[in-house]
């Protein structure tokens, strides 16, 4: 069974970060380590005054991350990072995680690099440096980034509106950074906004677009359940003597499961495309039916429109 350790959120009501990704790893045959972040009564989106609980202090990191990887040095087949609030996070989850790389080269770091959304950053503001130096410098021992539109832009340092940017911007961050999947490109780029557009790079290779149909609601959380999923793909691509297997064909598969697990919310709470973010109500509604969905973590199912750009 292969292993993974994962450092992010931790809610006690609902399903965002570990919570979000651990159920469906583990249906998908992982063995998965939580490191929490933060723990908070629920998610952000319910308002910041019914967010309660803590950011974990940078000590107390460090001291999780030293013991299990002073304990268990060499067992971790992937390495999974995701919302972590503040700089001190930032650097300690990086400082770990580099340092059992240089030790086991053939793990898999997938690194999200949780920063905001939509031109609105929802961290601190010097998290920026200490991902661009994680991802960005020449010895960097990330494997797979996935940033949204407003995240690579940040990575990336300037403004992408057109698909030659694009290019550009893979171009610089592939001189690091093996595999590059943007989580939801702005469907300016690509035509029309009914859709959602995920752009998968690997370094040598030309970038993919994959299109899915657009499911209007509040839904959280959709990016850690997206990342845990694609680490798995990506693992079992690197691993596998297969060589037929491709880089979209697995962003596809996710993003399929990823349709699904939105269905699935959806048919529990079909009013929820009204929804209003901070009515704790509708919130709670959409939160993933992460549970529910378990049959469809496995499925490979109906290709979605793929071509490159
Ligand atoms: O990535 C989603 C997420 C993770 N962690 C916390 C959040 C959210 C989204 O709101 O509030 C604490």
């Amino acid at each position: 069974m292969p292993r993974l350790l994962a450092t992010q959120s931790h809610v006690v009501h609902g399903y965002v970060g570990n919570k979000a990704a651990t159920f469906p790893l583990q249906c998908l045959g992982w063995d998965v380590d939580c490191c929490n972040s933060v723990q908070f009564s629920n998610h952000t989106g319910y308002g910041m005054d019914r967010v309660f609980g803590n950011i974990t202090e940078e000590r107390d990191l460090d001291q999780l991350l030293t013991g299990v990887l002073g304990n268990f040095p060499h067992d971790y087949e992937a390495l999974l990072s995701g919302y972590l609030p503040k700089k001190e996070s930032v650097s300690c989850m990086g400082r770990h995680y580099v340092a059992y790389k240089k030790n086991n080269p053939g793990s898999v770091w997938l690194m999200d690099p949780v920063m905001g959304d939509e031109g609105q950053l929802y961290v601190d503001k010097d998290v920026i440096f200490e991902y661009k130096k994680l991802a960005l410098s020449q010895d960097s021992e990330v494997d797979i980034i996935t940033p949204n539109h407003f995240e690579l832009e940040i990575m990336y340092g300037e403004k992408i509106d057109t698909t030659e940017q694009l290019r550009t911007a893979f171009q610089k961050l592939h001189k690091t950074v093996p595999v590059v999947i943007v989580t939801s490109c702005d469907p300016k780029m690509f035509g029309d906004s009914e859709y959602v557009y995920c752009v998968a790079s690997m370094r040598g290779q030309s970038p993919m677009v994959l299109r899915v149909p657009l499911i209007k609601s509040y839904f959280t959380g959709v990016g850690d359940l997206f990342s845990a999923l694609l680490l798995d793909r990506i693992y079992k691509l690197l691993s596998s003597s297969n060589t037929s297997l491709k880089l979209e064909d697995q962003v596809n598969d996710v993003l399929n499961v990823i349709q699904n697990v939105l269905k699935m919310t959806l048919n529990y709470a079909p009013n929820n495309h009204t929804a209003k973010i901070g009515n704790p109500m509708d919130m709670k509604d959409a939160e993933l039916r992460i549970i529910e969905s378990r049959d469809f973590y496995n499925s490979n199912t109906t290709p979605v429109v793929k071509r490159d750009f």
